[in-house]
């Protein structure tokens, strides 16, 4: 057992303070302890323990440990042995919570005797996914190193009570569980009672959104069917979800049909869904005609009041291609048509060019023939 404290010869002189000291509990027995001795560290549970099983008032012999456990001092020293069971509890204030919340634990600090109790510490584990806001205590201090929160009590009476109050953020998806114990420099044979947690749970909902065209190649004017999906991955209920669509230039809404919730066409599609159970989909399908040439680029994305892990697939995005219209204008049955087609024939037939020579030929030979008549 190492301890800090004074350090006596046998003849009651001091021979060093604030030392530490590692007991060697040798011819234990009661004794009227000076007022002025001190302990400042008796417990450190690196070291190798002695078996303490009375409480009360000791004399017994020390050894100052020096720097490696070298034996530099011999001395008696007088050692107070307090009995005193602590008690703690914690509670907390929302046992479910949405993510950033304010979440406020109360730990409740009990000396259930029979002595006072000496130095109380309190440690508060801070877990991961809790911030510390601020902290109030009705006795002591605190402070706050890493993740550990140490409040300091000099003293307790037996039967006193005291509180700290530990405000706090969520800022984690699931249960979030924060552990506190307490020791004093006496002895506690009660140690159950000396450590306490609670949980509190932060409600969390992936939403999932997708975009799928019927087609992804079209001609100019013609319809489009896109199928929105939004899906809930869990683990909770998400809450107020509203997915936002801001049609692309180049697409006519022509009708709209959701499974859930409401659609309020602006100038940005708005579908408020609701509230989406774990696991529920939902789904909003829209039809468009398509007013150009080119790719259309069409996105959604989807949010809600319930935290969400994932944002990755809250945003989902759909190509389309549209074409011109192209090929030959459409035949209409009337006999204009055949005129046309004639037209269109004897102009293919230009580029041959042997109806003309025959044609010219023709003529030359008749030319020809009449010259060689006035010869
Ligand atoms: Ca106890
Ligand atoms: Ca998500």
């Amino acid at each position: 057992m190492l301890l800090w404290g004074h350090l006596y010869d046998d003849n009651y002189n001091t021979i060093g303070s604030n030392i530490p000291i590692i007991l060697n509990i040798v011819g234990m027995k009661d004794y009227d302890i000076p007022a002025s001795f001190d302990v400042y560290r008796p417990w450190d549970f690196d070291t190798p323990k002695v078996n303490l099983n009375k409480t009360g008032k000791f004399s017994v012999i020390g050894r100052y440990a020096g720097a490696n456990n070298t034996e530099l001092l011999k001395g008696r020293i007088l050692v107070y042995l307090f009995n005193a069971n602590l008690d703690i509890s914690k509670i907390v204030d929302k046992t479910v919570v949405n993510y950033n919340d304010t979440v406020v634990w109360t730990i409740k600090v009990t000396n259930k005797g029979p002595d006072d109790a000496v130095n109380v510490t309190v440690k508060d584990l801070i877990p991961e996914g809790l911030v510390v806001i601020s902290a109030n205590v009705d006795k002591g201090n605190y402070s706050i190193y890493g993740d550990v929160l140490t409040w300091s009590i000099r003293s307790l009476d037996k039967r006193e009570v005291v509180f700290m109050n530990l405000t706090t953020k969520a800022v984690k998806a699931g249960n979030i569980t924060n552990m506190v114990n307490v020791s004093s420099v006496g002895i506690d044979y009660r140690i159950y009672n000396n450590h306490a947690n609670n949980t509190t749970y932060v409600k969390s909902a992936d939403l999932e959104i997708n975009i799928v065209p019927d087609k992804e190649e079209i001609t100019i004017g013609d319809m489009v069917v896109w199928i929105i999906t939004v899906t809930n991955k869990g683990p909770d209920v998400a809450e107020n979800v509203v997915a936002f669509d801001k049609l692309p230039e180049g697409l006519e809404l022509i009708s709209y049909d959701s499974s859930k919730g409401i659609v309020n066409d602006n100038d940005v599609l708005t579908w408020t869904i609701g509230n989406l159970t774990s696991g529920e989909s939902v789904t909003l399908v829209l039809t468009t005609k398509t007013l150009v040439p080119g790719v259309i680029t069409h996105n959604v994305n989807v949010t809600s009041n319930t935290y969400d892990p994932i944002l990755s697939n809250n945003f989902a995005s759909a190509n389309i291609t549209v074409k011109d219209s192209v090929g030959p204008v459409p035949p209409t049955p009337d006999h204009d048509n055949k005129t046309k087609i004639e037209v269109s024939k004897q102009s293919s037939l230009l580029p041959t060019g042997n109806p003309i020579a025959i044609v010219v030929l023709a003529l030359l030979c008749l030319l020809g023939a009449r010259l060689k008549r006035k010869d």
